[in-house]
């Protein structure tokens, strides 16, 4: 399952302070399959931000189903480390999918 992650378009900044940065890089470390989303820099040009997470902050994690997890990103890299990310969205495509195999899978592995 891959996800979207909404992020600033500062891609160079690879600090560990950084919101970003911190959120993208523990998405690798958790081998999770994304794709960068770059949004504008100005505050003022996040409309399509506003309309798909209701704030105005990276990062931001869109899911295949169209929800989104926006939290402080170090709530965020805890999430995607303890490998809940995904919690509840296996089992669920593998519903749709008619297997069920997934739900007693643990996310991500
Ligand atoms: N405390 C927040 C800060 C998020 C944050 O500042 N994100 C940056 C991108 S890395 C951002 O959207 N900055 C632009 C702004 O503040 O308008 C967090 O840790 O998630």
């Amino acid at each position: 399952m891959s996800v979207k992650l909404h992020r600033c378009s500062n891609l160079w900044v690879r600090i560990g302070g950084h919101p970003c940065w911190r959120v993208q890089r523990e998405l690798d470390a958790a081998g999770v399959d994304y794709e960068v989303v770059k949004g504008p820099v100005r505050r003022s040009s996040r409309a399509a931000l506003v309309a798909l997470s209701g704030q105005r902050l990276y990062p931001v994690i869109e899911f295949e189903d169209g929800s989104v997890y926006r939290d402080q990103s170090a709530a965020m890299v805890e999430r995607i480390r303890s490998g809940k990310l995904l919690e509840g969205r296996l089992a669920s495509a593998a519903a749709e999918a008619g297997s069920g195999e997934a739900k007693e899978r643990p996310a991500q592995s």
